[in-house]
Formats: structure tokens, C-alpha cells, sequence
């Protein structure tokens, strides 16, 4: 589980219907004084679900804002902030839940150990191959150089492995270490600082509504994971509104609205429309309904694919019309399991978007979790979260020290 909360400016609380005003520039709240946040190097227990809104989605129909649905405080761990407050979504009653959550904690603890048993499992292929390195071995140059292989065939890349490899030796230097298991130990230290720079909070709260893109190749997990960031946010109170610019095919949709009907959530969608004026709609419709998140489902396309990469830009550029300050998260999602190949989709995405984060799917089977550290290395944009598997609670935030221990620990 991750960390959210957030505050509003005070005051404003329009729910106006208006699916579809004028594209004047937004006024674009500032920022907020304090915000939501979802903490990588913290995990809170926080489970009480808060079902919000209002009737059935289907339409963008105008839906009166919730009654202010009590949520658990999260109760950090380790947490920078001080106690974490959640204000409930736009009612002019402020009524926030302080819920001291003594319990938490533990209960945070047995479902944290879960996720961790499941990333560890997921990530077991790899972990070994680089393990079996150190069983029985003598620290000199053939455990270096078979390390180097393990590394590169769990799809750490070339520059990454180098890094990795002078890192480890001057570890090894400084520590004096005399055995491999030693070596294995100072290796994993080594990967946790190079991922650490990955790991940043995704905000909410700042702008309302916080307007997310999601894009990625077929396939990679956009759609699954945007249903499972649904769900997180609904369960810590945040309204969230989907909008299905993927219009190329029926089943996408049908797909999202399955997503939207899971965690009662609204949805905006035109089928066979177009991708942009859908997203324009929704950014709109967010707006007019204070929606605290507008989470935008675009379709699969290649980096090779260049007139869909347009599209993508068109997407953002129209979505930037409907809201001066957005979109303010453009995410790209990756297989885990794509290896080298995940570099390059990031490479290509950037350079077309402009990234602001990632979400790293299916790290669970034969995944080959070194990718984070290529990217780590040759291209470092935030692993927001990262997901093992196909169920709702399936996706967490993304916490450098525990990846490296669940890949060697
Ligand atoms: N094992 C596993 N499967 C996942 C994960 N995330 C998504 N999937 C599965 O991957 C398949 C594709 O997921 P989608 O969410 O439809 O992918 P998409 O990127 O939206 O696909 P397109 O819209 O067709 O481009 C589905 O069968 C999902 O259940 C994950 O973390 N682990
Ligand atoms: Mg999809």
C-alpha cells in the first residue's frame, strides 16, 4: 500500500454538470499547500474502502459530489511527513477523518510481507541466475566475470553492468570483504543505489484534477493498470474519472468500463471517436465535476508506428487545451518482461512526450527485473509502480532497497 493524502485550497466547490465547456484555458489552481502523496519508501495499512460517487458510470452524467467518506489516516512508517491528513473530496463541509489507526501498522506489516513474497517470487528466475554466482565461489576475476554474464542475461544492459561491476569493486575494496556472500551482500547495495534515484512519489493534489496519460506498446498493462491506480486512489478517497481514448477498438472500451464499474468510478467515453476529443471531454468534464484524478487510457502503439505517435502528441497537446497546467503525468508503461527492448520504448516515449513516470507490469513469471537498472542508468525516469500480477492489489509503489533485496536477498 502506498501513502496518500492531500489537501485543497479551501473553498471552491462548484459541481456543475457542463460536460463539455469551451476550451478556455483553465485557471489552473496553484499549488495547493500541502499535497497527496504516495510515499515509495513507506507503506501504510489504510485498507477501510472508501466507495465513493454516485450512480453507475456510462455517461459523463453529471454526478454530485460525494458525502465526505471517512477514510483511515494512513499511519507512516517511516514517513517524511508529518501525520498524513486526508480531507475528503469537494464538499463545502470540511469533515476530515483523523483516524488514529493503531492497528495499522501490523496489519500493514502482513499485507507489506505478502507483496514482498510476491515480487521476490516474481523475480525468482533472475535472482537465482545471479545468486548462483556466489555459492562456493572465490572472490576474484571469475566471479567478476561470471557475474558480468548473469547481469547482462537478466537484462541489466551493458552500461549498467559495467557501473555495476567497477561499483561492486570498489565496495568490495572498501570493505575489505573476504567471502562471496559477502560480495552478494554489497552487490545488492550496489543495485539499491543505482535504483534509488527512480523512486519518487506520484503527487495528487496539487491541481484539481491531477490529469494522467497513460501510454505504452499492445499489451504492456495500461489499461490493467489503470484500474489498479483506480482502485488505490478510490480506496484513499480520491475521485477519480476515466477516460477511454482508446476509440480504436470496442473491446478496449468495454474493457475499461469493466475497470470503472469495478471501483464505481465515472467514465468518459465515445466509441469510435476520436482519441483527443475524448480526452479533451473528459479533462473538461473532470473539471466541471471536481474530480480530484482524470486518468486518460490511450491505445497500444509501437514507437515505429510514427503516425500513432503523432496521435499521442495530439492527445497531449489537446488535453493541454482543455487544461493550461496539463496533462500533469505523462506515464509509460513497460512489460517487465521486454527486456532490452523496454529501454528503447522509454528512449522513444520520452522523446515524444516527454515522460514524467513509469509503470513497470508483469514482474511476476519470467520477468527479468535488471531492465530497472538500465534504465536507472541510461535513461532514470521514475518507476511510479510496478506490478506483479493481474489482480487489483497487484500494483505498488516502487521502493529501490526492497527491489534489490527481493532480487538478491
Ligand atoms: N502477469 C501479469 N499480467 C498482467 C499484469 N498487468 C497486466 N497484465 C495482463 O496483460 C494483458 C494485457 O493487459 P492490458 O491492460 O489489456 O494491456 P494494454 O496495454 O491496455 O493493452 P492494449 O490496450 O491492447 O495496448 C492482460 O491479460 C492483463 O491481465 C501484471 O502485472 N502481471
Ligand atoms: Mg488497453
Amino acid at each position: 500500500m502506498f501513502s496518500f493524502f492531500k489537501k485543497k485550497p479551501p473553498a471552491e466547490t462548484p459541481d456543475t454538470p457542463a460536460p463539455t465547456p469551451p476550451a478556455a484555458p483553465a485557471p489552473a489552481p496553484e499549488a495547493a499547500p500541502a499535497r497527496s502523496v504516495f510515499s515509495p519508501s513507506s507503506w501504510f495499512g489504510s485498507k477501510p474502502a472508501a466507495e465513493e460517487t454516485s450512480p453507475p458510470p456510462a455517461s459523463p452524467a453529471p454526478v454530485p459530489s460525494p458525502a465526505p467518506a471517512p477514510i483511515a489516516a494512513p499511519a507512516p512508517v517511516e514517513a517524511p511527513a508529518p501525520a498524513p491528513a486526508f480531507v475528503p473530496p469537494p464538499v463545502p463541509t470540511p469533515a476530515p477523518a483523523p483516524v488514529p489507526a493503531p492497528a495499522a501498522e501490523i496489519a500493514v506489516a502482513t499485507e507489506r510481507k505478502g507483496w514482498f513474497d510476491k515480487l521476490k517470487t516474481g523475480l525468482r528466475k533472475t535472482g537465482t541466475g545471479i545468486q548462483a554466482v556466489f555459492v562456493n565461489a572465490q572472490i576474484d576475476d571469475a566471479l567478476y566475470e561470471e557475474l558480468e554474464s548473469a547481469l547482462l542475461m537478466a537484462d541489466t544492459g551493458v552500461k549498467a553492468t559495467e557501473y555495476l561491476l567497477d561499483d561492486l569493486r570498489g565496495r568490495v575494496k572498501r570493505q575489505m570483504a573476504t567471502d562471496a556472500a559477502q560480495v552478494k551482500v554489497l552487490l545488492a547495495e550496489a543495485v539499491a543505489d543505482l535504483l534509488k534515484p527512480l523512486e519518487k512519489p506520484l503527487v495528487i493534489g496539487q491541481f484539481t484534477p491531477t490529469v494522467i496519460m497513460v501510454a505504452g506498446v499492445n499489451g504492456a498493462g495500461k489499461t490493467t493498470s489503470i484500474g489498479k491506480l483506480t482502485k488505490h486512489l478510490a480506496t484513499e478517497g480520491a475521485s477519480v474519472l476515466l477516460a477511454a481514448a482508446d476509440t480504436f477498438r470496442a473491446a478496449a472500451r468495454e474493457q475499461l468500463l469493466v475497470w470503472a464499474d469495478r471501483n464505481t468510478v465515472e467514465i468518459v467515453s465515445n466509441e469510435g471517436g476520436d482519441p483527443s476529443a475524448v480526452s479533451f471531454d473528459a479533462v473538461n468534464a473532470g473539471k466541471a465535476r471536481g474530480k480530484d484524478v482524470v486518468l486518460v487510457d490511450t491505445a497500444g502503439r509501437l514507437p515505429t508506428q510514427l503516425h500513432l505517435m503523432d496521435e499521442l502528441k495530439k492527445i497531449k497537446r489537446v488535453v493541454t487545451k482543455a487544461d493550461a497546467t496539463a496533462p500533469h503525468e505523462v506515464l509509460l508503461v513497460i512489460d517487465g518482461n521486454t527486456g532490452q527492448n523496454a529501454l528503447a520504448q522509454v528512449k522513444a516515449f520520452d522523446e515524444t512526450l516527454g515522460l514524467t513516470g513509469l509503470i513497470v507490469t508483469k514482474l511476476d513469471g519470467t520477468a527479468k527485473g535488471g531492465v530497472l537498472c538500465a534504465i536507472a542508468r541510461e535513461r532514470p525516469i521514475p518507476v511510479y509502480f510496478i506490478g506483479v500480477g493481474e489482480k487489483l492489489e497487484d500494483l505498488e509503489t516502487f521502493n529501490a532497497r526492497e527491489f534489490a533485496q527481493a532480487l538478491l536477498g
